[in-house]
């Protein structure tokens, strides 16, 4: 791998958000594709902090600032990804549901959607349900993506799909799901449109399913 990209990693594994920033700019200067920073310094890097993590090798303090580090690099890679001048192709509403305070995942599914073109509207973690409501009628997307990364607030993802099947919403967005405890599956059975396993293909599930329903500008 290349050095600096492997710099990247050793730099967010420490949580050294000011130096990931640096790191992550100079790859961009030298012409590094920012997926390939994204994925082989930025997203390799969480995922041994994932495993050390499970091992009881780290705690939850390095957890966080290595997470804090990673949405700092995220934050200089985004404009990379995100092409300019293009009329958004849709309105994406995104929330890690009610009690989930995990969002680099999400952050990465805006990231993805910026960059194809999408307007994101971003509200953040622990969302309350009631709140998504809000911010529908507010923003008027054409897909709510919600994310989970704990089977505790699985239910609450469940429980969103239903507030917004209450509200009579179902036929103007479509639910989209994910994170890692999320299967196809479950997102079947909780009635949302559909899932994605990563953010790559978040985007490509949102336009099948934004051109099935006639929206899509693709
Ligand atoms: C970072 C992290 C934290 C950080 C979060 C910081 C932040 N700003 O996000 C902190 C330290 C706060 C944290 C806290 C906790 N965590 Co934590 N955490 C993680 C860790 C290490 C990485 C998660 C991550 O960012 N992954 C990287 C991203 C890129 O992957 P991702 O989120 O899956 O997202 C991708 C896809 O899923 C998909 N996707 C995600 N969202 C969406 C949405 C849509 C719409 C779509 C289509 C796709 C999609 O696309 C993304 C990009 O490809 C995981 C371990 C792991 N290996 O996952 C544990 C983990 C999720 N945490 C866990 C636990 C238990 C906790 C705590 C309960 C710990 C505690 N004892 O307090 C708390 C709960 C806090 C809360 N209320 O939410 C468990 C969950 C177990 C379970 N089955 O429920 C895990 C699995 C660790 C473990 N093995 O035990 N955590």
């Amino acid at each position: 791998m290349d050095k600096r990209l492997i710099e990247i990693r050793t730099a967010l594994m420490k949580g050294a958000a000011p130096a990931v920033r640096e790191l992550v700019s100079a790859c961009l200067d030298k012409g590094i594709p920012p997926d390939r920073i994204l994925e082989e310094g930025m997203v390799s890097a969480m995922a041994i902090i994932g495993e050390r993590f499970k091992r009881d090798e780290i705690y939850m303090p390095e957890v966080m600032i290595a997470a804090r580090a990673m949405n700092a690099g995220l934050e200089v890679l985004e404009p990379a990804l995100v092409q300019s001048g293009a009329k958004p192709r849709g309105k994406v509403l995104l929330a890690s549901v009610r009690a989930d305070l995990h969002d680099i995942g999400k952050n990465m599914v805006a990231m993805m959607f910026r960059g194809a073109g999408y307007s994101v509207v971003d509200l953040g973690v622990d969302v309350h349900e009631d709140l998504i409501l809000e911010a529908i009628a507010e923003h008027e997307p054409d897909v709510v993506g919600l994310s989970s990364l704990l089977t505790t607030t699985l239910p609450n993802m469940k429980k969103t799909v239903e507030t917004l099947e209450k509200a009579d919403l179902r036929g103007r967005v479509i639910i989209m799901v994910g994170g890692a405890p999320v299967t196809p599956e479950f997102a079947e059975g909780i009635g949302a449109d559909g899932y994605a396993p990563d953010s790559a293909s978040a985007v490509e599930r949102a336009a099948e399913l934004l051109a099935a329903r006639g929206q899509g500008l693709a």
